[in-house]
Protein backbone atom coordinates (compact mmCIF):
# COMPACT_ATOMS: atom_id res chain seq x y z
CA UNK A 1 0.00 0.00 0.00
CA UNK A 2 1.08 3.52 -0.85
CA UNK A 3 1.40 5.93 1.83
CA UNK A 4 2.81 9.50 2.30
CA UNK A 5 3.15 12.04 5.02
CA UNK A 6 5.12 15.32 5.21
CA UNK A 7 6.25 17.53 7.82
CA UNK A 8 7.53 21.08 8.24
CA UNK A 9 6.91 24.37 8.99
CA UNK A 10 7.30 27.20 5.64
CA UNK A 11 10.05 29.27 7.78
CA UNK A 12 11.29 25.91 9.80
CA UNK A 13 14.94 24.39 8.92
CA UNK A 14 13.43 22.19 6.57
CA UNK A 15 10.39 20.12 5.46
CA UNK A 16 10.05 16.12 5.34
CA UNK A 17 8.38 13.47 3.10
CA UNK A 18 8.21 10.03 3.71
CA UNK A 19 6.71 7.56 1.33
CA UNK A 20 6.12 3.95 1.62
CA UNK A 21 5.00 1.16 -0.63
CA UNK A 22 7.15 1.71 -3.64
CA UNK A 23 8.50 -1.38 -5.14
CA UNK A 24 12.17 -2.22 -5.12
CA UNK A 25 14.81 -2.01 -8.25
CA UNK A 26 12.61 1.51 -9.51
CA UNK A 27 15.61 3.94 -10.46
CA UNK A 28 15.65 6.88 -8.84
CA UNK A 29 16.05 9.94 -11.49
CA UNK A 30 17.40 12.72 -9.17
CA UNK A 31 17.98 15.62 -11.64
CA UNK A 32 14.11 14.92 -12.55
CA UNK A 33 12.70 15.50 -9.09
CA UNK A 34 14.95 17.97 -9.09
CA UNK A 35 13.31 19.63 -11.97
CA UNK A 36 9.72 19.22 -10.72
CA UNK A 37 10.88 21.01 -7.90
CA UNK A 38 11.80 24.09 -10.10
CA UNK A 39 9.18 23.68 -11.94
CA UNK A 40 6.68 24.06 -8.60
CA UNK A 41 8.25 27.20 -7.59
CA UNK A 42 8.22 28.46 -10.99
CA UNK A 43 4.85 30.88 -12.55
CA UNK A 44 4.58 34.63 -12.95
CA UNK A 45 2.96 36.14 -9.77
CA UNK A 46 5.32 34.32 -7.12
CA UNK A 47 6.35 36.49 -4.34
CA UNK A 48 9.96 37.60 -2.99
CA UNK A 49 10.36 34.16 -1.23
CA UNK A 50 11.36 31.96 -4.46
CA UNK A 51 14.37 34.09 -5.40
CA UNK A 52 15.72 32.67 -1.78
CA UNK A 53 14.51 28.77 -2.19
CA UNK A 54 15.77 26.95 -4.69
CA UNK A 55 14.43 23.26 -3.91
CA UNK A 56 16.34 19.92 -4.03
CA UNK A 57 14.97 16.83 -3.04
CA UNK A 58 17.89 15.31 -0.17
CA UNK A 59 16.97 12.06 -0.35
CA UNK A 60 17.63 10.10 3.22
CA UNK A 61 16.41 6.76 3.33
CA UNK A 62 15.13 4.12 0.93
CA UNK A 63 17.34 4.45 -2.06
CA UNK A 64 20.21 3.24 -2.37
CA UNK A 65 23.17 2.43 -5.34
CA UNK A 66 20.52 4.80 -7.52
CA UNK A 67 17.25 2.30 -6.82
CA UNK A 68 14.49 1.84 -4.31
CA UNK A 69 15.17 -0.86 -2.22
CA UNK A 70 11.29 -1.54 -0.93
CA UNK A 71 12.22 0.33 2.56
CA UNK A 72 10.31 4.19 3.56
CA UNK A 73 11.86 6.68 1.61
CA UNK A 74 12.39 10.00 3.53
CA UNK A 75 12.92 13.15 1.79
CA UNK A 76 14.27 16.28 2.93
CA UNK A 77 13.95 19.93 1.14
CA UNK A 78 15.46 22.21 3.20
CA UNK A 79 14.28 26.00 3.88
CA UNK A 80 17.13 28.75 2.56
CA UNK A 81 14.93 30.92 4.52
CA UNK A 82 15.27 29.25 8.24
CA UNK A 83 18.59 31.01 8.18
CA UNK A 84 16.30 34.94 8.44
CA UNK A 85 13.81 33.02 11.01
CA UNK A 86 16.00 31.11 13.81
CA UNK A 87 15.65 33.44 16.14
CA UNK A 88 11.80 34.14 15.28
CA UNK A 89 10.56 30.45 14.85
CA UNK A 90 13.16 28.47 17.20
CA UNK A 91 13.06 25.09 18.26
CA UNK A 92 13.56 25.53 21.98
CA UNK A 93 11.70 28.37 23.76
CA UNK A 94 14.14 31.32 22.05
CA UNK A 95 13.22 35.20 23.11
CA UNK A 96 9.31 36.04 22.86
CA UNK A 97 10.47 39.59 22.03
CA UNK A 98 11.84 37.95 18.59
CA UNK A 99 8.50 35.90 17.52
CA UNK A 100 6.87 37.15 15.05
CA UNK A 101 3.23 37.50 15.59
CA UNK A 102 0.39 37.05 13.19
CA UNK A 103 -1.66 39.56 15.20
CA UNK A 104 -4.80 39.78 13.09
CA UNK A 105 -6.58 36.85 10.86
CA UNK A 106 -6.51 37.01 7.13
CA UNK A 107 -10.37 36.02 5.66
CA UNK A 108 -9.88 33.20 3.65
CA UNK A 109 -6.58 31.54 5.57
CA UNK A 110 -6.41 28.91 8.24
CA UNK A 111 -5.15 31.86 10.61
CA UNK A 112 -8.71 31.98 12.32
CA UNK A 113 -10.10 28.42 12.09
CA UNK A 114 -6.75 27.11 13.04
CA UNK A 115 -5.91 29.47 16.15
CA UNK A 116 -10.05 28.61 17.51
CA UNK A 117 -8.98 25.00 17.19
CA UNK A 118 -5.21 24.59 18.47
CA UNK A 119 -6.45 27.26 20.96
CA UNK A 120 -3.24 30.01 19.60
CA UNK A 121 -3.27 33.49 20.65
CA UNK A 122 -2.35 34.27 17.49
CA UNK A 123 -1.91 32.79 13.88
CA UNK A 124 2.04 32.27 13.25
CA UNK A 125 2.16 28.75 13.83
CA UNK A 126 -1.35 27.95 11.68
CA UNK A 127 0.67 29.96 9.05
CA UNK A 128 3.43 28.15 9.21
CA UNK A 129 1.64 24.71 8.66
CA UNK A 130 -1.33 26.01 6.66
CA UNK A 131 1.45 27.22 3.83
CA UNK A 132 1.44 26.12 0.54
CA UNK A 133 5.11 26.01 0.90
CA UNK A 134 4.17 22.68 2.61
CA UNK A 135 3.07 21.07 -1.54
CA UNK A 136 7.22 21.16 -2.42
CA UNK A 137 7.27 18.27 -0.02
CA UNK A 138 4.28 16.49 -1.76
CA UNK A 139 5.98 17.07 -5.06
CA UNK A 140 8.70 15.63 -4.26
CA UNK A 141 7.53 12.07 -3.51
CA UNK A 142 4.71 12.89 -6.09
CA UNK A 143 7.90 12.97 -8.49
CA UNK A 144 9.21 9.63 -7.59
CA UNK A 145 5.34 8.46 -7.97
CA UNK A 146 6.04 9.74 -11.20
CA UNK A 147 8.73 7.71 -11.95
CA UNK A 148 7.19 4.57 -10.68
CA UNK A 149 4.10 5.51 -13.46
CA UNK A 150 6.61 5.56 -16.35
CA UNK A 151 7.43 1.82 -15.88
CA UNK A 152 3.79 1.53 -16.85
CA UNK A 153 4.27 4.18 -19.63
CA UNK A 154 1.85 6.21 -17.44
CA UNK A 155 2.76 10.23 -17.43
CA UNK A 156 1.25 13.14 -15.73
CA UNK A 157 1.52 16.89 -16.47
CA UNK A 158 -0.76 19.79 -16.02
CA UNK A 159 -1.88 23.23 -17.90
CA UNK A 160 -3.38 26.04 -16.64
CA UNK A 161 -6.83 26.89 -18.58
CA UNK A 162 -7.52 30.03 -15.93
CA UNK A 163 -6.15 32.76 -14.38
CA UNK A 164 -9.22 35.83 -13.17
CA UNK A 165 -11.20 35.92 -15.87
CA UNK A 166 -8.59 34.89 -18.67
CA UNK A 167 -9.74 31.87 -20.10
CA UNK A 168 -8.64 28.91 -22.63
CA UNK A 169 -11.47 28.11 -24.77
CA UNK A 170 -9.80 25.42 -27.09
CA UNK A 171 -9.10 21.71 -26.67
CA UNK A 172 -5.57 21.38 -25.52
CA UNK A 173 -3.86 18.13 -26.66
CA UNK A 174 -1.29 15.66 -24.65
CA UNK A 175 1.28 16.95 -27.34
CA UNK A 176 1.07 20.85 -26.66
CA UNK A 177 0.75 20.01 -22.67
CA UNK A 178 4.20 18.25 -22.98
CA UNK A 179 5.98 20.89 -25.14
CA UNK A 180 4.57 23.26 -22.13
CA UNK A 181 6.44 20.81 -19.23
CA UNK A 182 10.00 21.33 -21.37
CA UNK A 183 9.93 25.13 -21.39
CA UNK A 184 12.66 26.42 -20.05
CA UNK A 185 9.96 29.56 -18.40
CA UNK A 186 7.21 29.18 -17.14
CA UNK A 187 5.49 32.18 -17.20
CA UNK A 188 1.66 30.98 -16.74
CA UNK A 189 2.21 27.22 -17.63
CA UNK A 190 -0.73 28.20 -20.42
CA UNK A 191 -0.61 26.37 -23.66
CA UNK A 192 -2.97 28.71 -25.91
CA UNK A 193 -0.40 31.85 -27.01
CA UNK A 194 -3.22 33.82 -27.35
CA UNK A 195 -4.26 33.77 -24.04
CA UNK A 196 -1.42 33.67 -22.23
CA UNK A 197 -0.45 37.53 -22.17
CA UNK A 198 -4.20 38.12 -21.31
CA UNK A 199 -3.38 35.75 -17.90
CA UNK A 200 -0.29 38.12 -17.70
CA UNK A 201 -2.42 41.00 -17.92
CA UNK A 202 -5.04 39.48 -15.02
CA UNK A 203 -1.46 39.41 -12.59
CA UNK A 204 -0.12 42.36 -13.35
CA UNK A 205 -3.48 44.03 -12.60
CA UNK A 206 -3.40 42.56 -9.24
CA UNK A 207 0.32 43.34 -8.44
CA UNK A 208 -0.98 47.39 -9.21
CA UNK A 209 -3.83 47.28 -6.93
CA UNK A 210 -2.53 45.00 -4.32
CA UNK A 211 -5.13 42.40 -4.70
CA UNK A 212 -4.56 38.47 -5.83
CA UNK A 213 -6.47 35.98 -8.66
CA UNK A 214 -7.20 32.56 -8.57
CA UNK A 215 -7.79 30.40 -11.76
CA UNK A 216 -8.33 26.70 -13.07
CA UNK A 217 -5.07 24.15 -13.70
CA UNK A 218 -5.73 20.93 -15.62
CA UNK A 219 -4.35 17.43 -14.69
CA UNK A 220 -4.22 15.37 -17.46
CA UNK A 221 -2.69 11.56 -17.25
CA UNK A 222 -1.95 9.60 -20.32
CA UNK A 223 -1.55 6.42 -21.46
CA UNK A 224 -3.53 4.93 -18.11
CA UNK A 225 -5.24 1.87 -18.71
CA UNK A 226 -8.29 0.96 -18.34
CA UNK A 227 -9.48 -0.68 -14.97
CA UNK A 228 -7.70 1.71 -12.52
CA UNK A 229 -9.88 2.22 -9.43
CA UNK A 230 -13.71 0.36 -9.14
CA UNK A 231 -16.86 1.43 -9.21
CA UNK A 232 -17.22 -1.78 -5.83
CA UNK A 233 -16.77 0.44 -3.06
CA UNK A 234 -17.49 4.12 -2.74
CA UNK A 235 -14.47 4.85 -0.91
CA UNK A 236 -12.29 2.86 -4.40
CA UNK A 237 -13.94 5.14 -7.06
CA UNK A 238 -11.05 6.61 -8.57
CA UNK A 239 -12.99 9.90 -9.52
CA UNK A 240 -13.44 10.18 -5.68
CA UNK A 241 -9.59 9.75 -5.22
CA UNK A 242 -8.70 12.19 -7.28
CA UNK A 243 -11.19 14.63 -6.12
CA UNK A 244 -10.09 14.32 -2.39
CA UNK A 245 -6.51 14.58 -3.54
CA UNK A 246 -6.62 17.89 -5.09
CA UNK A 247 -9.09 19.45 -2.85
CA UNK A 248 -6.11 18.87 -0.30
CA UNK A 249 -4.24 21.09 -2.13
CA UNK A 250 -3.57 24.86 -0.35
CA UNK A 251 -6.27 27.23 -2.17
CA UNK A 252 -8.22 24.24 -4.33
CA UNK A 253 -11.86 25.33 -3.63
CA UNK A 254 -13.47 23.03 -6.35
CA UNK A 255 -12.32 19.64 -8.55
CA UNK A 256 -14.16 18.58 -11.69
CA UNK A 257 -13.32 15.63 -13.73
CA UNK A 258 -14.01 15.74 -17.61
CA UNK A 259 -16.48 18.15 -18.33
CA UNK A 260 -18.19 17.67 -14.89
CA UNK A 261 -19.54 21.31 -14.53
CA UNK A 262 -21.24 22.09 -17.88
CA UNK A 263 -22.19 18.60 -18.13
CA UNK A 264 -24.72 18.89 -14.99
CA UNK A 265 -26.66 21.96 -17.72
CA UNK A 266 -26.22 19.77 -21.00
CA UNK A 267 -28.67 16.67 -22.18
CA UNK A 268 -27.46 13.27 -21.77
CA UNK A 269 -27.03 12.88 -25.72
CA UNK A 270 -24.39 16.33 -25.32
CA UNK A 271 -22.21 14.64 -22.19
CA UNK A 272 -21.74 11.13 -22.76
CA UNK A 273 -18.47 9.55 -25.20
CA UNK A 274 -20.22 7.58 -27.90
CA UNK A 275 -18.04 4.25 -28.29
CA UNK A 276 -16.47 2.74 -31.23
CA UNK A 277 -14.35 -0.18 -32.42
CA UNK A 278 -11.00 0.07 -34.57
CA UNK A 279 -8.96 -2.33 -36.12
CA UNK A 280 -6.19 -0.97 -37.52
CA UNK A 281 -2.91 -2.38 -37.85
CA UNK A 282 -1.29 -2.93 -34.70
CA UNK A 283 -4.30 -1.98 -33.16
CA UNK A 284 -7.65 -2.99 -32.27
CA UNK A 285 -9.50 -1.59 -29.60
CA UNK A 286 -12.46 0.27 -28.40
CA UNK A 287 -12.41 4.08 -29.33
CA UNK A 288 -14.02 7.34 -27.89
CA UNK A 289 -14.51 10.60 -31.03
CA UNK A 290 -14.69 13.04 -26.99
CA UNK A 291 -13.29 12.54 -23.79
CA UNK A 292 -16.35 14.53 -21.63
CA UNK A 293 -15.72 11.77 -19.01
CA UNK A 294 -12.23 13.22 -18.57
CA UNK A 295 -11.43 9.50 -18.52
CA UNK A 296 -13.33 8.09 -16.21
CA UNK A 297 -16.72 5.94 -16.12
CA UNK A 298 -17.89 4.82 -12.76
CA UNK A 299 -15.41 5.55 -10.59
CA UNK A 300 -13.10 3.23 -13.00
CA UNK A 301 -10.50 4.63 -15.53
CA UNK A 302 -11.61 3.48 -18.86
CA UNK A 303 -8.49 4.04 -20.82
CA UNK A 304 -8.80 7.66 -22.11
CA UNK A 305 -6.52 10.37 -20.75
CA UNK A 306 -7.70 11.36 -17.32
CA UNK A 307 -8.14 15.12 -16.91
CA UNK A 308 -8.73 16.51 -13.93
CA UNK A 309 -9.36 20.41 -13.03
CA UNK A 310 -8.22 22.13 -9.98
CA UNK A 311 -10.24 25.66 -9.08
CA UNK A 312 -8.18 28.01 -7.13
CA UNK A 313 -9.37 30.98 -5.01
CA UNK A 314 -7.03 34.09 -5.04
CA UNK A 315 -4.54 34.21 -2.55
CA UNK A 316 -5.77 35.26 1.09
CA UNK A 317 -2.97 37.55 1.33
CA UNK A 318 -3.66 40.62 0.58
CA UNK A 319 -1.39 43.70 0.17
CA UNK A 320 -4.42 46.13 0.58
CA UNK A 321 -6.26 43.87 3.28
CA UNK A 322 -9.15 43.18 4.37
CA UNK A 323 -11.32 43.69 7.68
CA UNK A 324 -9.96 41.37 10.60
CA UNK A 325 -10.01 41.28 14.34
CA UNK A 326 -7.00 42.14 16.65
CA UNK A 327 -6.67 38.72 18.40
CA UNK A 328 -4.81 40.54 21.28
CA UNK A 329 -7.34 43.56 21.60
CA UNK A 330 -10.80 42.30 19.51
CA UNK A 331 -10.52 45.91 17.55
CA UNK A 332 -11.60 45.68 14.48
CA UNK A 333 -8.32 46.01 12.11
CA UNK A 334 -6.71 45.01 8.69
CA UNK A 335 -6.43 41.73 8.40
CA UNK A 336 -2.39 40.70 8.30
CA UNK A 337 0.22 41.15 5.63
CA UNK A 338 3.62 38.99 5.24
CA UNK A 339 5.58 38.80 1.90
CA UNK A 340 3.40 36.53 -0.18
CA UNK A 341 2.56 35.56 -3.82
CA UNK A 342 -0.73 37.28 -5.84
CA UNK A 343 -0.88 34.38 -8.21
CA UNK A 344 -0.14 30.76 -8.01
CA UNK A 345 -1.91 28.59 -10.73
CA UNK A 346 0.70 27.43 -11.90
CA UNK A 347 2.84 25.96 -8.94
CA UNK A 348 -0.20 24.57 -8.01
CA UNK A 349 -0.97 22.63 -11.34
CA UNK A 350 2.40 21.02 -10.74
CA UNK A 351 1.45 20.38 -7.20
CA UNK A 352 -2.30 18.55 -8.70
CA UNK A 353 0.59 16.49 -10.77
CA UNK A 354 1.80 15.48 -7.95
CA UNK A 355 -0.95 14.24 -6.10
CA UNK A 356 -2.55 12.90 -9.57
CA UNK A 357 0.57 10.73 -10.37
CA UNK A 358 0.17 9.61 -5.75
CA UNK A 359 -3.29 8.48 -6.04
CA UNK A 360 -2.65 6.47 -9.82
CA UNK A 361 0.47 4.74 -8.10
CA UNK A 362 -1.57 3.92 -5.54
CA UNK A 363 -4.72 2.62 -7.48
CA UNK A 364 -1.89 0.75 -9.96
CA UNK A 365 0.21 -1.08 -7.34
CA UNK A 366 -3.14 -2.11 -5.65
CA UNK A 367 -4.49 -3.94 -9.04
CA UNK A 368 -1.09 -5.24 -10.18
CA UNK A 369 1.03 -5.67 -6.74
CA UNK A 370 4.45 -6.27 -6.88
CA UNK A 371 7.50 -5.91 -4.45
CA UNK A 372 10.05 -5.62 -7.06
CA UNK A 373 9.51 -3.50 -10.38
CA UNK A 374 9.98 -6.57 -12.37
CA UNK A 375 7.52 -8.40 -10.65
CA UNK A 376 4.89 -5.34 -10.94
CA UNK A 377 5.80 -5.38 -14.77
CA UNK A 378 5.14 -8.93 -15.21
CA UNK A 379 1.52 -8.22 -13.43
CA UNK A 380 1.18 -5.21 -15.65
CA UNK A 381 2.38 -7.05 -19.10
CA UNK A 382 -0.05 -9.94 -18.30
CA UNK A 383 -3.12 -7.49 -17.82
CA UNK A 384 -2.44 -5.71 -20.86
CA UNK A 385 -2.42 -9.06 -22.74
CA UNK A 386 -5.88 -9.68 -21.45
CA UNK A 387 -6.87 -6.80 -22.23
CA UNK A 388 -5.33 -7.68 -26.08
CA UNK A 389 -7.21 -10.41 -26.08
CA UNK A 390 -10.61 -9.38 -25.01
C1 LIG B 1 2.82 31.22 1.44
C2 LIG B 1 3.45 32.45 1.51
C3 LIG B 1 4.72 32.71 0.80
C4 LIG B 1 4.86 31.77 -0.36
C5 LIG B 1 4.71 30.38 0.19
C6 LIG B 1 3.30 30.14 0.57
O1 LIG B 1 5.84 32.45 1.62
P1 LIG B 1 6.56 33.58 2.47
O2 LIG B 1 5.51 33.97 3.51
O3 LIG B 1 7.74 32.93 3.09
O4 LIG B 1 6.89 34.68 1.53
O5 LIG B 1 6.06 31.97 -1.04
O6 LIG B 1 5.06 29.43 -0.75
C7 LIG B 1 6.30 28.89 -0.68
C8 LIG B 1 7.24 29.25 0.17
C9 LIG B 1 6.50 27.83 -1.66
O7 LIG B 1 7.56 27.20 -1.65
O8 LIG B 1 5.56 27.63 -2.44
C10 LIG B 1 1.60 30.95 2.22
O9 LIG B 1 1.33 31.67 3.19
O10 LIG B 1 0.87 30.01 1.90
Amino acid sequence: MLRYFTSGESHGEALVAFLSGLPAGLEVDQAFLDRELWRRQQGYGRGGRMRIESDKAHILSGVRHGKTIGSPIAVLLENKDWKNWQEALPVEEGEAAKHKRVASPRPGHADLAGALKYNFPEARYVLERASARESAARVAVGGLAKLFLRELRIEVLSHVVAVGSATVNKDVSWDEIHALSQRQEILLNCADSETEPHMKEEVDKVLKSGDSVGGVFEVVAHNVPPGLGTYAQWDERLDALLAGALMSLQAVKAVEIGAGVTAAASPGSAVHDEIGYQRASGFAGFTRARNNAGGIEGGVSNGEDIRVRGYLKPISTLRRPLQSVDFATREVVKAAYERSDVCVVPAAGVGGEAMVALTLARCALEKFGGDSIPETQRNFQGYLEQLKKF
